[in-house]
């Protein structure tokens, strides 16, 4: 039985397998059921019980042998047949193509870095309100238009619930739950029941501030929107005010930055005028601070507003608003 042992070793050793059904052959022939290696055990049982204990480590140390041969050739094979065929499993996985940001979703992030290094934080709230939030705690007179159905979208009237017009709605939110001193920009889409074209669209983004405290004057407003305007568009840009009305702010004005384009020396896209209009501003109508119960005795207070995609139809010089609203991947895969 020892030569046996020995002779199925030195045959093992002896083969050279290089294809699964080599391998396959190999299996049946000294590992299946009617392989040598069960022969081997079937014979064991007839060895005499004094030699049993010392052949019976050989055959197990035999079978192990071959057995770890047997997977050794086969995770070989596996190996170089995923290879041959083009997949190899081990390879690392493809990556991830990754999206772009938004151009305002870039806008706005930096918008709330520009700020963020002046004090302000950034607040939001509902897109869907009523009408004092809106209209009426923002000094709005009953019969102005804004009020009309053809200028804003109502979910449903008396009481009157609308999708909100302005951002404005969370200022009061915020004046109605805070006292002075508040200093915050609120971010948000907004809605107006307006034809789409390529100037103006029936949904927007705007970013509107607010800084309420004692002692708050246009010199802070004017201060705060050119440093505003030098991060966001250059240091040499340059901002002019021109006045305005608008039924929060008294007073109130429009304001403008010199062209992005030529600086201010006339171009077709200033119009030839030096100057392009970017944002309202104006100081606190105190009529709305007392409405929120803010003391207007005690405290002054500045707002802004303005439009995420005409800032950013300006910076990136696109000349239809609709481009923002149709993501299309042609258009979003240049803004990084
Ligand atoms: C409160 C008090 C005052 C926010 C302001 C503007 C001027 C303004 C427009 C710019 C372009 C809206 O996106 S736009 O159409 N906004 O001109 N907004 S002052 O004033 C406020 C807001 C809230 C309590």
């Amino acid at each position: 039985m020892i030569d046996r042992i020995n002779l199925i070793k030195t045959e093992v050793d002896s083969n050279q397998i290089t294809s699964s059904e080599g391998l396959e052959q190999f299996r049946i022939k000294y590992l299946s059921k009617k392989g040598l290696l069960s022969q081997l055990f079937e014979d064991f049982k007839q060895v005499p019980n004094e030699h049993k204990k010392q052949l019976g480590q050989q055959v197990n140390v035999l079978k192990q042998y071959v057995t770890n041969l047997y997977e050794s050739y086969k995770t070989q094979l596996d190996f170089t047949s995923t290879k041959e065929s083009g997949q190899d499993f081990s390879m690392p996985a493809e990556p991830i193509k990754l999206g772009s940001r938004h151009p305002i979703s870039i806008i706005r992030r930096e918008m709330y870095d520009i700020f963020s290094r002046i004090g302000f934080t950034v607040a939001e709230g509902p897109e869907i309100e009523d009408d004092w939030h809106v209209f009426s705690g923002l000094n709005f007179p009953e019969e102005h238009p804004a009020r009309d159905m053809q200028d804003t979208f109502f979910i449903s009237k008396g009481p009157d619930i609308l999708l909100r017009t302005h951002t404005s709605s969370v200022q009061v939110r915020v004046m109605e739950n805070n006292q002075p001193p508040i200093r915050q920009i609120f971010p948000g889409r907004v809605f107006r029941n307006e034809a789409i074209s390529a100037r103006s669209h029936c949904i927007f983004h705007q970013v509107e501030g607010l800084y309420i405290d004692t002692n708050v004057s246009f010199a802070d407003l004017k201060q705060t929107l050119l440093y505003f305007s030098k991060e966001l568009f250059g240091p040499k840009t340059e901002i002019r005010l021109r006045p305005s009305f608008f039924p929060f702010t008294e007073p109130s004005a429009e304001m403008d930055v010199s062209c992005t384009i030529c600086g201010g020396k006339g171009c077709t896209v200033c119009k030839y005028t030096g100057y392009l209009e970017i944002l309202g501003c104006g100081m606190i109508d105190p009529a709305v601070l007392e409405a929120s119960n803010i003391d207007s005795t005690k405290y002054t207070g500045f707002a802004f507003g303005m439009g995420i995609e005409r800032i950013a139809m300006l910076k990136y010089q696109v000349k239809d608003i609709r481009y923002f609203f149709e993501n299309d991947i042609r258009f979003l895969s240049q803004f990084k």
